[in-house]
C-alpha cells in the first residue's frame, strides 16, 4: 500500500484535517489523520473517519445523465460530457438571449471549495443570481459584523480572555477542534458562561454558569445583562466614549430589560441574569462565541446576534486583548493572515433596473451588504415569476432539503425551464433534473485551501476520479469554454486560475503542489488586536455601531421595511402560535455521526444514530405516554413526520429537537417557508411550534 495525503472536506471549511490515505491499485484501503498536520494532529472525527464509505457511497453518480422520462421520474440515460456541456451551454445560452441573464441562477450547497469560480462563472454569464447555502449559514453574522462594525468578521481571543461566553456552544458536536482552546484556557483560570437551551457536553464541562434561554429568546437575554452591567457600572466609559456610535439611545433602550422581565421572556431567573452579569463585570476582558446558525436561525436570529456582540463593546472588549478580534479572509473564509485574490477574480456584476438578485427587494439590507442573492426566497420567485421569471437552475450540490417548505422548494424547482445539477450523488433532488453531472471527493482532485495559523496548500489527488466523475472546477471551467464567454481565466483551466489566486503570496504553485503538508506562509499575519480601534471603523460614525446608519439609510428609503436601528427585541414566536401548538421545535443542533444530508446513508456514521428521532424531555414523554423508542409523529400545519422518541435530559422541558435531512423524515416539510428573518432572509429553523403525538398502528 501507498501512503497518499489529502483532506477530508466532509464539513466546514475552517477545519478540513489532513488525511493519510492507503492506497492499493487505485482503491483506497484505510484512512487516518496525518499526524504532522498543523489542523488536526492525527486527529479525526466519527464523520472523517467514515470518508472512505463517503467516498465509495453505491449511489455515486457514474457518468452525466440526461433526464428520459417525466420531470422528477428519476429516468436518465448515460450521455458523454461533450453532449452534456453542448445541452447545458445552448438551453443557457438560449434562455439568456430570449429572457436576460438573470433568468438563470447558480446554486451552490453547503461546498464551498469551488465557489468563487462559480461565483465568476455567474458574473462573467451576466446573472446577479449567484446564491449558496449561506443564505441559511454564517453569512448573517458577516452581515451582523459589517452593521456594527463595517468589516465581515471577528473572531473570540479565548487564549487570553478573562470569561468566555459560550453562547450556543456545543463544539463536542460541530467542531471537534475548538474545544481544546476553551478547555486550556480553563485551566489557567479563565471563566466560561454556556447560554443553551439544552444540556450538553460543554455545559457540563466548561460551565461555570450555565444559562438555558428558551431557544430564540437570546436578545432578551443580551439586553438584560446589558442592562446589569451599564446600572452596576460594569461597562468602559472611555471605550464607549471613544469608539461606540449610539450608546444614548441603546443604554435607554436595555432600561427595559430589567431581570425580572427577562426571566418571563426567556425563561432565565432574575437571579441566574444577575450572576452571570457580576460574573462577566468582574472578570474582563470578554469573548463571545461566534455562531453560524443557532442564534441566527430565528425570525429574530440578526437583532439576536446584534444584542449579544454589543456586550463585546460596552464592556470596552471589541478589537481588544482577550476580547472579540475582527479578521479579514484569505481564501474560502479562513482567516489565514494573508491575501489571495479571489475578491478581484469573483469580479462584479452590474444589475439592471427591476431585475435585482433573489430577494433583493425582499431583504434590503441582506441585500445592501452581501454581494450574493438570497436563496430563501427562490421557490417564491419561481413560482410567483416577481419581479421577474427565473428559468434555468444550476446546482452544485442543490438539495431542496435546505430549506423550510423543502417539499414546496422541490415542487417549484421542477416547474423551471432548465435544471442542472453537479454532485456526488443522485441525490433526491438531482433526480428532478434535466441534466445530472458526476462530480468527486477531495481525495479525487487538487484544490487549494488555506487554515489559519498561515497555511495554505494545494491538494494532489490520492486517487483518479471514479467513473467518469470531474473536479467541480475542472466542470466550472469547461462550462465557461462551452459557452464561449470571453473569460480569459476560466477558460485557462484550474491551475490558472489558482495561480492566479496566490499571485500575491510569496509562495509559488510549484512549491505547493511538491509539499504533502501545508506550507506556512512567509509573512501572515497572527491574531493582532487594536488595528480597527487605532485606523478607524470602516462604518458610517467611523465607530462601533450600536444604533446602525446603514439601517437608517434603509428605512429612509424603504419606510415600511419595519427594521429596526437599534437591536430591538422581538418574541420568534407570537402568543397566538405558541396556543395553536404545545411545543417550540427546534431543529438542526448537531449530532456527531451526521452533517447535513452527506451521512445518512454512510453505514459507520449511520450505525451510531440508525433512527431518525425526535430528542424529548422525559417530562413530556410521560405526559405523552412515551417509551424510549416509541413511533412518535411531530405535525404542523404544513405536514407531519414519524420518527423515534428519544427521552434525554439534555432537553428542555416544552421543546422538541430533530435533526435535518433524513430523506425518510424530512423535518423541513414541517416547517413555514416565510417564517424568515426580515434582516438576513434566515429561516426560523430552531424556533417554531408543533404537536407530538405517540403513532399508533
Ligand atoms: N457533527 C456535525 N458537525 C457540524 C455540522 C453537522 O451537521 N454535524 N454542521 C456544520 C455546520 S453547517 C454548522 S452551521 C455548524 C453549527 O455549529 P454549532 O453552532 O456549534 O452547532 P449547533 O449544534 O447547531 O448549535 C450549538 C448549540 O446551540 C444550541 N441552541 C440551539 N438553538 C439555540 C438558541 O436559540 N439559543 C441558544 N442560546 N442556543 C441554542 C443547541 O442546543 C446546541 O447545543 O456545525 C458544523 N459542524
Ligand atoms: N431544519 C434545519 N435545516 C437546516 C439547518 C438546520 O439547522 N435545521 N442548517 C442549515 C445549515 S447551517 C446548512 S449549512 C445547510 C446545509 O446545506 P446543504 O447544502 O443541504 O448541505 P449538504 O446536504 O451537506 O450538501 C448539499 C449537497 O452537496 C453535495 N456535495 C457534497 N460534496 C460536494 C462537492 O464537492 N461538490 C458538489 N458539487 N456537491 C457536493 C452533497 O452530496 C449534497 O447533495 O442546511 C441548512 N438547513
Ligand atoms: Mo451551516
Amino acid at each position: 500500500m501507498e501512503r497518499k495525503r489529502t483532506i477530508c472536506d466532509i464539513c466546514c471549511p475552517s477545519f478540513h484535517c489532513g488525511i493519510d490515505a492507503y492506497v492499493r491499485d487505485g482503491q483506497i484501503e484505510k484512512i487516518e489523520g496525518t499526524a504532522e498536520h498543523p489542523q488536526n494532529h492525527g486527529l479525526l472525527c466519527a464523520k472523517g473517519l467514515a470518508a472512505r464509505q463517503y467516498v465509495y457511497r453505491k449511489d455515486r453518480i457514474r457518468t452525466p445523465l440526461l433526464r428520459v422520462g417525466e420531470r422528477g421520474s428519476g429516468e436518465f440515460r448515460p450521455i458523454s460530457w461533450e453532449e452534456a456541456y453542448k445541452r447545458i451551454a445552448e438551453r443557457l445560452l438560449a434562455i439568456r438571449e430570449e429572457s436576460g441573464p438573470e433568468a438563470v441562477v447558480f446554486f451552490s450547497g453547503y461546498t464551498k471549495w469551488y465557489r468563487p469560480w462559480l461565483h465568476r462563472l455567474a458574473n462573467q454569464f451576466g446573472t446577479p443570481n449567484y446564491m449558496t447555502e449561506s443564505g441559511s449559514c454564517m453569512f448573517s453574522t458577516f452581515l451582523q459584523w459589517l452593521t456594527a462594525t463595517g468589516n465581515v468578521m471577528s473572531s473570540p481571543d479565548v487564549d487570553r480572555a478573562g470569561i468566555f461566553l459560550g453562547w450556543a456552544y456545543n463544539p463536542y458536536y460541530s467542531r471537534n477542534l475548538a474545544a481544546a482552546g476553551v478547555e486550556e484556557a480553563k485551566k489557567r483560570g479563565m471563566k466560561v458562561i454556556i447560554v443553551d437551551s439544552r444540556i450538553t457536553p460543554a455545559s457540563l464541562r466548561l460551565a461555570d454558569l450555565h444559562l438555558r434561554p428558551r431557544p430564540g429568546t437570546d436578545g432578551a437575554l443580551a439586553l438584560g445583562l446589558a442592562c446589569e452591567l451599564i446600572k452596576n457600572g460594569w461597562y468602559d466609559r472611555e471605550y464607549v466614549s471613544k469608539y461606540v456610535y449610539g450608546f444614548a439611545e441603546y443604554a435607554a433602550y436595555v432600561k427595559e430589560f430589567t431581570p425580572e422581565r427577562v426571566e418571563l421572556l426567556t425563561g432565565v431567573s432574575a437571579e441566574q441574569v444577575r450572576t452571570a452579569a457580576k460574573l462577566i463585570g468582574h472578570n474582563l476582558p470578554l469573548a463571545i462565541n461566534e455562531s453560524a446558525a443557532p442564534i441566527a436561525h430565528h425570525r429574530n436570529g440578526f437583532q439576536n446576534y446584534r444584542a449579544i456582540m454589543a456586550l463585546s463593546a460596552i464592556t470596552g472588549s471589541f478589537d481588544r486583548t482577550g476580547g472579540q478580534i475582527p479578521v479579514q479572509f484569505s481564501y474560502n473564509y479562513q482567516a489565514a493572515g494573508f491575501a489571495t485574490r479571489e475578491k478581484e477574480f469573483v469580479g462584479k456584476v452590474k444589475t439592471r433596473p427591476g431585475y435585482p438578485p433573489v430577494g433583493g427587494e425582499k431583504y434590503p439590507l441582506w441585500h445592501a451588504m452581501i454581494d450574493e442573492a438570497q436563496f430563501t426566497d427562490l421557490a417564491r420567485q419561481i413560482r410567483e415569476k416577481k419581479p421577474y421569471p427565473l428559468r434555468a437552475v444550476v446546482g452544485f450540490g442543490l438539495n431542496h432539503r435546505i430549506a423550510p417548505g423543502s417539499d414546496r422548494l422541490a415542487e417549484a424547482l421542477k416547474t423551471v425551464d432548465f435544471l442542472v445539477d453537479v454532485d456526488l450523488f443522485l441525490t433526491d433532488t438531482a433526480k428532478l433534473c434535466d441534466i445530472v453531472l458526476p462530480t468527486c471527493t477531495s481525495f479525487e482532485r487538487s484544490e487549494l485551501k488555506a487554515w489559519g495559523g498561515g497555511y495554505l496548500t494545494v491538494t494532489q489527488p490520492v486517487i483518479e476520479p471514479l467513473y467518469q466523475s470531474k473536479p467541480d472546477i475542472q466542470i466550472i471551467c469547461d462550462l465557461a469554454r462551452g459557452m464561449g464567454l470571453a473569460d480569459r481565466l476560466l477558460t485557462a483551466g484550474p491551475e490558472a486560475c489558482i495561480r492566479y489566486l496566490i499571485s500575491d503570496l510569496p509562495v509559488s504553485y510549484e512549491e505547493l503542489q511538491a509539499s504533502e503538508l501545508p506550507v506556512k506562509v512567509p509573512g501572515a499575519r497572527g491574531r493582532e488586536p487594536g488595528r480597527m480601534l487605532a485606523q478607524g471603523f470602516p462604518t458610517a460614525s467611523g465607530k462601533f455601531e450600536l444604533y446602525s446608519l446603514e439601517i437608517g439609510k434603509i428605512r429612509e428609503q424603504y419606510p415600511d421595511c419595519g427594521l429596526d436601528c437599534l437591536p430591538v427585541y422581538r418574541e420568534p414566536i407570537c402568543a397566538a402560535e405558541q396556543e395553536k401548538y404545545p411545543f417550540t421545535l427546534c431543529s438542526g443542533p448537531r449530532i456527531p455521526g451526521a452533517i447535513h444530508s452527506r451521512l445518512h446513508s454512510v453505514p459507520w456514521a449511520r450505525s451510531l444514530r440508525p433512527d431518525a428521532t425526535a430528542d424529548l424531555n422525559p417530562a413530556d414523554a410521560e405526559t405523552l405516554d412515551l417509551q424510549q423508542g416509541d413511533e412518535v409523529e411531530v405535525y404542523t400545519d404544513f405536514g407531519c413526520i414519524s420518527l423515534k422518541a428519544n427521552l434525554t435530559y439534555m432537553a428542555d422541558p416544552g421543546t422538541v429537537y430533530i435533526y435535518h435531512g433524513y430523506p425518510e423524515a424530512d423535518v423541513n416539510t414541517l416547517l413555514d417557508p416565510k417564517n424568515v428573518d426580515p434582516y438576513s432572509g434566515f429561516p426560523a429553523f430552531r424556533s417554531s411550534r408543533a404537536g407530538v403525538r405517540k403513532k399508533v398502528g
